[in-house]
């Protein structure tokens, strides 16, 4: 299913009469200067590559090619590169960042400007697979394709940030007259994360430590000046990503400044007429939001919010950020609820205020999401009357609870089908993952019943399958929250550490095990991204479930 059409076919249209303003600019303002006020200095390490390498095909590689050691490093600083005319380095690890390289002299004299192309590539199939012909659906310029040309100074510095671990440089225009090899390639490397404060138990079994590891280092390259989804594409806040980078962040990095400065942004750049947030925003030049508004994503800045309260005990913040998590939920509660207290996201008039999405998933088969909004409706009620109770907000939001109930009841009614014992989403009553992943978080279906439900779903060879890790994620802390604690620990186990055996030293944007080609970008895999945010929530799991994944 490609991203455009799932999109075109999950809109749902909300129209806001708004009369007053939600938020004041000043407000707004403020927001955005606390965000400023937080915002992290980034680290940087120099690396250099650590070896040459050839990509090579391999069926039982992922994605087809794999990286093996060749030649000798050191020739690169001493042996003629224009006879050898390519390369592919390793810098040994997943790194974001600015990358530069220097030639040196070998021949007479550079007498002319040398022209190279270089490809990075995160993983070894980015450098396998073909550019061309372009078919993606998203733009061209995520690529890291790029034509360098190096002048007498012999230096050459990419004039945008790099995502990679390999580099394949290829000299397309050399003299006749010089010849030259490589003075220096340097990747100096940026993250906002410090040092992880996780500290797994001895008896933490290998498969689980390597987890956590890649988990680790996932979150880390994605921290920069945000919480960015993916450092190699699209660069930006997004704030489904956000909450269970957040989560991940809470369990190792504790760089809680970051998740505040995450949260002002978002409210500082939401829809002052009718207080919604806008699903996702780029920090440069200035931070700005891209206006859509995805309905799961608002509601998950309210869990992040809770998160990172209970974390933190950061009552002037929450304070602050009140107002916002109010709004959401009030406006979807007044715009998308029907008189049976089910979220119906159909019979809105689109008068060119807002579109809404509800996402969960990008999943390969359009999904109905009625279950699963319903579900995350709920918890995210109890989330926000949980911040009300701690900021003693509680009078504000009185009927809280009784809503919560009334959805609860409402979900199991129209999603539990208590014949088949399994989640049912929508009119043609879709059976998914995801549906039930939400149906079991949210409460709408407990203990007994909601243990079936994942059993049951699983078992199904027609029910929807996530496509990103994201759901999947969703789908683990359902099963923990139902007690299916050893099947919790064996998907960990099957589908993060089916990526590390894979070779994964960052987890990726998208993996379906049965298909390792899997993109919603038109089919188009080479604008994946593998060190994605998404992906990085083992380490929640395997640090707040020790008796789980520790032993
Ligand atoms: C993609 C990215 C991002 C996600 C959105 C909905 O563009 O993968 O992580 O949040 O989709």
């Amino acid at each position: 299913m490609n991203k455009c059409f799932f999109m075109a076919l999950s809109l749902a249209l909300f129209s806001l009469n708004v009369s007053a303003q939600c938020y004041t600019e000043s407000q707004q303002q403020t927001w955005l200067q606390k965000a400023e006020a937080s915002k992290p200095v980034l680290n940087k390490t120099t690396h250099h590559p650590v070896r040459e390498v050839k990509i090579v095909a391999d069926a039982n590689a992922f994605q087809g090619f794999k990286a093996v050691e060749d030649g000798d490093i050191n020739d690169l600083y001493s042996k003629s590169f224009k006879k050898k005319k390519e390369v592919i380095v390793d810098f040994g690890k997943h790194l974001v960042g600015n990358v530069s390289f220097k030639i040196k002299d070998i021949g007479p004299m550079q007498d002319a400007v040398l022209r190279f192309k270089v490809t990075f590539g995160e993983i070894p199939s980015d450098l396998g697979l073909p550019v061309e012909p372009y078919t993606g659906s998203l733009s061209r310029g995520w690529m890291q394709d790029f034509q360098c040309d190096v002048s007498y100074d012999g230096c050459y510095t990419f004039n945008r940030r790099i995502t990679a671990r390999y580099m394949k440089i290829e000299a397309v225009g050399t003299s006749i007259y010089s010849d030259f090899c490589f003075d220096n390639i340097t990747f100096e490397a940026t993250t906002s994360a410090g040092k992880s404060k996780a500290q797994l138990a001895s008896t933490t079994p290998q498969i689980f430590k390597d987890i956590a590891r890649v988990s680790e280092n996932t979150l880390k390259d994605c921290m920069q000046g945000v919480f960015e989804d993916g450092p190699k594409r699209d660069q930006r806040l997004w704030m489904g990503d956000l909450y269970l980078e957040a989560l991940a962040n809470t369990a190792s990095f504790k760089e809680y400044n970051l998740t505040k400065r995450c949260l002002y942004l978002l409210a500082g750049l939401a829809n002052p007429d009718n207080g919604l947030l806008y699903s996702n925003m780029v920090e440069y030049p200035k931070p700005h939001a891209q206006q859509t508004f995805f309905v799961d994503y608002a509601l998950s800045y309210i869990l992040t919010l809770n998160d990172y309260l209970k974390a933190t005990g950061d009552t002037e913040t929450a304070r602050d950020l009140w107002p916002v998590v109010k709004n959401q939920i009030n406006t979807i509660l007044a715009k998308a609820i029907d008189n049976n207290h089910l979220y119906a996201n159909t019979g809105y008039q689109y008068k060119g205020m807002m579109v809404s999405i509800v996402f969960f998933d990008w999943a390969p088969v359009t999904l109905d999401n009625h279950a699963a909004i319903q579900g995350l409706l709920a918890h995210s009620i109890d989330c926000a009357y949980n911040i009300a109770k701690v900021i003693g907000k509680t009078d504000d939001v009185k009927a809280y609870p009784a809503t919560a109930k009334q959805l609860r009841k409402a979900g199991y009614k129209a999603y539990w089908d208590a014949k088949k014992q399994i989640v049912v989403s929508g009119k043609e009553r879709q059976e998914s993952y995801t549906a039930t992943s939400w149906a079991v978080l949210g409460d709408l279906i407990k203990g007994n019943e909601a243990q079936k439900a994942i059993r049951n779903v699983m078992q199904s060879n027609t029910a929807i399958k996530p496509g990103t890790p994201y759901a999947n994620h969703f789908l683990v802390a359902a099963m923990l929250h139902c007690g299916m604690n050893s099947e919790a620990k064996k998907y960990v186990e099957d589908y993060w550490g089916g990526m590390v055996r894979l070779g994964a030293d960052t987890f990726w944007e998208y993996y379906v095990p049965d298909n390792h080609l899997f993109s919603s970008y038109n089919g188009y895999t080479l604008l994946n991204s593998y060190c994605h945010a998404w992906s990085c929530t083992p380490i929640y799991f395997i640090v707040n479930y020790p008796e789980i994944f520790q032993k």
